[in-house]
């Protein structure tokens, strides 16, 4: 079946870590009547964590997607993983939909990833809830959990929900909107509806007056209306309500246990009725000139449509997961792949319970489907019905934090290895494969030990390919500190006619990030026009390999003072020979010096692990450029030789015990001297030496 653009809502249930998201989309699918039986994380069984990789470990690991029906309204819910190494999964959902639902474990309220999760969705004002979860377990408290939030965020999120007792009292929640209550009921029976408790008949009557001023504020008609009357009807709550949210104004927050199916029918009506039609939200996109542009949503306009997730299914093969943003989407009809310039085919169409694909005849614009087979769709393409004058944002992913080097334990699996992290790069954003040619190995980089781990399972597991890990050498540079000159003559008789040129050079040190400049001074043709390209040739030769470890040279600048030809014997060989020689001889006299690459860190972690933090980025080498504190939350940008930090995410795991996070980038290149460069050369003679018995 389709929907309308207006009868669409698409939700996104992200959070920290364990905070029950997976058992909430279970449980809402379950009240909303699209699976017949609600599943346990335990069992394995349930429409989200589907993958071998989740139902061995118990953890979300890939985004799922699955879809209801209530009061005439498709909600499309993404659930993402918790865990900080499957961000990219996060970042695609909060993309795709135009609302956020951060679940907040009712014990441990606002933890680490809450917080940067709600920064993400600040970077792109999308409006967003937060839902209080497992009330049914001792110690929740609903009350703490959202003056937490009021600290850590400073809102007043408003509650349209409100737990009836906690831990073993728990009996369900009262929808403060449609002055009700839902209480559990044995096993896995559905909530049922009732009466307000007399006890709570006061805090919901209060909460709905929170609810109401929340409704009239920031419409003056709708306020004057509330001032007049002291109420507004149910429709002028509605509209209320709606234009507060999707102006970001307000946080609605809902309490539940929805692992006993509880607090969820609420929040289903709120999704419907109040939660942001993706026509009134918009999205964005650059056009020609490369200028970002809003672009609404409109079911009226040709197709347009972005590629917002690839993965592949054992049945199906390769699945493009797509939100259609103008028109509507066909199946067996021709689109025009913006982003590679080229005609596609689509043939079937789909929408998805998790893994079950269910075949669809059209998706309208603001739903999100998934396309099979396709010869050019990639995640971030922008399809269109054949306008290329604009394309979609591309998903905004962080950085890879933890590379790893790897190959085949057998030679003759190289290839097919690399088949397959190829596919595993396209599957997932934030996973990078390159073969680095100066170091001469195979580098895969991601957010994490445990991503490259379940990735690196599952090729050995499903391929059959044993491998080989290692940390990954890092590209050291080298440069000069001083002028130094020098000369070589290249000299040869042989048989016929010899080789011979000669090449005088001075080289001196460039500020730090110029690498190279290269200085004709030659007067009077010492050495003819036709032989400076060899001459060239030789320094970069020279600046390939640097004397002291055989890292690439940079910062230096070359100067060809003098030189001299032979008419007979000269050539562009003996020119080349000539210039690397005479580079190398005065890279020997200018004091070189090893460089090593130097990363901006950012760290976050809870107050209580900060001295302990600290203390180890400064036996890491680190410099530490600043430090902010957040309720509770420590964040901590230093700047740390890469060298120190290859291990960083497993040592900072095990400092904070898995709850701290950082990022990582390249900033620049700093020399290093002493024992460390005596190390750095050491084991650059090893690699050399294990290179030529290869
Ligand atoms: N008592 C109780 N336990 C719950 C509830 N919801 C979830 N849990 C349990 O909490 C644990 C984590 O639940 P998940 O739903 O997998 O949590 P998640 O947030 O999806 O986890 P990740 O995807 O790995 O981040 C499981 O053992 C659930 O059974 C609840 O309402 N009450
Ligand atoms: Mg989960």
């Amino acid at each position: 079946m389709s929907y309308s653009t207006e009868n669409i809502r698409n939700v996104s249930i992200a959070g920290h870590g364990q905070t029950g998201k997976t058992t909430l989309f279970e449980r809402l699918l379950y009240a909303g009547g699209a699976v017949p039986r609600a599943e346990t994380v335990e069992s394995g069984k349930t429409v989200s964590d589907y993958s071998t990789e989740e139902i061995e470990r118990k953890i979300s690991i890939h985004t799922a997607l699955a879809h209801l029906e209530r009061n005439g309204r498709k909600i499309n819910i993404f659930d993402t993983p918790g865990s900080s190494d499957f961000a990219g999964d996060v970042i695609l959902a909060f993309r795709a939909s135009e609302f956020g639902l951060l679940a907040i474990d009712g014990r441990a309220g606002v933890q680490i990833e809450t917080i940067k999760l709600w920064r993400n969705l600040d970077g792109r004002n999308k409006p967003r809830g937060i839902f209080i979860t497992k009330m049914d377990e001792d110690r929740t408290d609903f009350e703490k959990t959202l003056a937490d939030v009021k600290e850590k965020f400073k809102v007043d999120a408003v509650p349209f929900t409100l737990p009836i007792g906690s831990g073993a009292g728990y009996k369900g929640v009262i929808d403060v909107l449609n002055r009700k209550a839902w209480f559990i009921q044995p096993g896995d029976a559905p909530e049922k509806e009732g009466e307000i408790p007399a006890e709570y008949k006061d805090p919901a009557a209060a909460a709905l007056e929170r609810l109401i001023e929340a409704a009239a504020e920031g419409d003056d008609a709708l306020m004057e209306h509330y001032i007049d009357k002291g109420s507004l009807s149910p429709e002028e709550m509605h509209r209320g309500l709606i234009e507060a949210l999707s102006a970001n104004r307000i946080v609605p927050a809902f309490a539940g246990a929805a692992l006993r199916n509880s607090g969820l029918v609420p929040f289903l009506d709120f999704a419907a009725d109040i939660a942001p039609n993706p026509g009134a939200a918009g999205d964005r996109g650059t056009g020609a000139d490369g200028a970002e542009i809003g672009v609404a949503i409109d079911p009226a306009k040709p197709l347009s449509a972005l590629v917002i997730k690839t993965s592949y299914d054992q049945f199906s093969g390769k699945l493009s997961w797509i939100k259609v943003i103008n028109g509507k989407l066909a199946a067996d009809s021709e689109a025009f792949n913006v982003s590679e310039n080229k005609k596609e085919r689509i043939g079937k169409l789909y929408v998805c319970q998790g893994k079950k694909l269910e075949e669809v005849k059209e998706l309208f614009a603001g739903d999100v489907g998934i396309v099979t087979k396709s010869a050019t769709f990639k995640t971030n393409d922008t399809i269109t019905a054949g306008d290329a004058s604009m394309q979609f944002l591309h998903l905004r992913l962080p950085e890879p934090v933890h590379a790893v080097a790897v190959n085949a334990a057998a030679k003759k699996d190289d290839d097919k290895l690399g088949e397959f992290l190829v596919r595993a790069a396209e599957e997932d954003k934030t996973f990078r494969f390159v073969f680095n040619a100066e170091t001469r190995e195979s580098v895969i980089s991601a957010m994490g030990e445990l991503q490259i781990n379940i990735i690196l399972d599952k090729i050995r597991s499903n391929q059959k390919i044993e491998l080989e890990t290692h940390v990954p050498r890092i590209a050291y540079r080298e440069t000069i500190t001083k002028k130094a000159g020098a000369e070589y003559t290249h000299k040869k008789q042989t048989g016929g006619h010899g080789q011979y040129g000669k090449v005088v050079l001075e080289i001196a040190p460039l500020p730090r990030g110029e690498d190279y400049k290269f200085v004709n001074a030659i007067f009077g043709g010492a050495i003819p026009k036709n032989y400076i390209p060899g001459v060239e040739k030789g320094i970069a030769e020279g600046m390939a390999a640097g004397t002291m470890a055989g890292y690439p040279v940079v910062d230096v600048e070359v100067k060809i003072t003098d030189g001299k030809y032979h008419p007979v014997d000269s050539s562009e060989l003996s020119f080349k020979l000539a210039a690397r020689n005479a580079f190398r001889e005065a890279m020997r006299q200018s004091s070189p010096t090893l460089l090593e690459p130097i990363m901006n860190l950012t760290v976050f972690v809870e107050e209580k692990y900060l001295g302990d933090v600290m203390s180890d980025l400064s036996g890491k080498r680190g410099r530490i450029l600043g430090q902010d504190s957040v309720g509770g939350i420590a964040e901590i940008r230093a700047q740390v030789p890469q060298a120190e930090l290859l291990r960083y995410s497993i040592d900072l795991r095990s400092i904070t015990s898995g709850t701290g996070s950082f990022s990582v980038e390249f900033d620049h290149y700093a020399p290093i001297s002493g024992k460390i460069a005596d190390e750095v050369i050491k084991a650059a003679e090893a690699f050399k030496v294990q290179e030529s018995d290869d």
